[in-house]
């Protein structure tokens, strides 16, 4: 049988290439910290991400805590439980209450249609999270917030590198938050980072990541320890010198895909908007009055060896850990959608004879 295919699978520099970066971190010993490959990585991501400001973290979860933190939030967030359980666990454990709000079936974001009527005296921002790639409408949501004093920060977890009409998807809202974890199309191993616009919100980020240290004998904020290292920060300008080759190779990938499975009575496919130039991060494809379910098809890939993924399945409203928690909220598309889609492989490596493979199990 030929090797199992995952639903992604890192990519990585050359291995001189990390070598190479990493060397002089054996004469420095200066190994994390805000060393000196973390403040190079800041400073080329703010250029790429085109953001003001950018404060990186040791990962994605722990920068959208301190994000929440450091907006003195208080009392309800607008957010969607169609997403990693990063999301909303992130809100309850700053002390918050998430009000759950539905998606829309076109891109899986948030319907900003059904956003007002969940606000109320006690919602303090929206936390909406952009979507395999898929950005939200952030124009109307920007609206809301504006009529209605609230903070937006944006999960930007899965949109590392979409630009749309040149804009890049780091330049919305109050902050936006990424995740460079090793399955992401930019990594750093683990790590994370958000951009923002507010110089305010940088010492107070920087302070809340490294234990409130301002000043060798000057402790401001009650602060934790997240930061990135030395080694992840490294790994992070090695892949960014490649990143734009890697999104190309994943276009090819996407595009393979789209070929195979389009036009197939019972299947969507997702859909990039014109003027948008995508990471192709995630290949979700839905099975809604398809001759076989969504868990019929993830079993018959398992047994070929191909380990798509039921990203997001269940609803993190839905989880364990949440009942008797919060309210589940009123999200009958959210629930269509965790029922029917699915996530297939795709990262730049995956060969075409593969995703040929893949297609053929779900066509037969
Ligand atoms: N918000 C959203 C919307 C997110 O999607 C995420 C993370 C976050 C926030 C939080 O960001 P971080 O704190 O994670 O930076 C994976 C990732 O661990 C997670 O980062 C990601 N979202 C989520 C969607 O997917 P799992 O539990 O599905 O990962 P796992 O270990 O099953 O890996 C999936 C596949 O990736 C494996 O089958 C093979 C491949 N892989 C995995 C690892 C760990 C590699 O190729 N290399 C690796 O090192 O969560």
């Amino acid at each position: 049988m030929s090797e199992p295919i995952n639903v992604t699978r890192s990519s990585m520099p050359d291995f001189n290439e990390y070598l190479e970066e990493i060397k002089d971190l054996w004469n420095t010993r200066w190994l994390t910290n805000m060393g000196v490959k973390h403040q190079k990585l800041e400073v080329a991501l703010a250029d790429y991400l085109q953001s003001s400001y950018v404060t990186l973290f040791t990962n994605g979860h722990m920068a959208l805590e301190n994000t929440l933190e450091a907006f003195s939030l208080t009392g309800e967030v607008i957010t969607t439980p169609f997403t990693f359980a990063s999301t909303t666990h992130a809100i309850v454990r700053k002390g918050l209450t998430p009000v759950f709000c539905d998606i829309n079936k076109e891109d899986y974001t948030i319907d900003v249609t059904q956003i007002k009527k969940l606000i109320t005296k006690k919602t303090s921002a929206i936390l909406p999270v952009h979507v395999y790639g898929n950005v939200c409408d952030t124009i109307k949501i920007e609206e809301l917030a504006k009529e209605y004093d609230l903070k937006v920060i944006y999960d930007a977890a899965h949109t590392f590198g979409v630009r749309i009409a040149g804009k890049s998807s780091g330049e919305f809202g109050d902050a936006s938050v990424f995740s460079f974890h090793a399955t992401k199309v930019f990594h750093t191993i683990e790590g994370g980072a958000v951009t923002y616009h507010d110089s305010t919100l940088q010492p107070i980020l920087m302070g809340l990541k490294n234990f409130g240290i301002t000043d060798y004998e000057k402790i401001d904020y009650i602060g934790g320890n997240s930061k990135m290292n030395e080694f992840q920060a490294a790994m992070g300008l090695c892949n960014l010198r490649h990143l734009k080759e890697e999104i190309n190779k994943r276009k090819a990938v996407y595009e393979r895909y789209h070929r195979n499975l389009s036009g197939i009575s019972g299947i969507t496919l997702n859909r990039i908007p014109d003027l948008v130039e995508s990471n192709y991060a995630y290949y979700p494809v839905l099975f809604d009055g398809y001759s076989c379910t969504r868990d019929e098809i993830y079993q018959k890939l398992r047994v070929n060896g191909v380990y798509s993924r039921k990203y997001f399945y269940p609803l993190t409203s839905q989880f364990e850990c949440y009942k008797g928690v919060t309210d589940t909220g009123d999200t009958p598309v959210a629930e269509y959608i965790a029922q029917r889609i699915l996530t297939l492989p795709i990262y730049p490596e995956l060969e075409f004879d593969q995703i040929d493979r893949i297609c053929e199990i779900i066509k037969s």
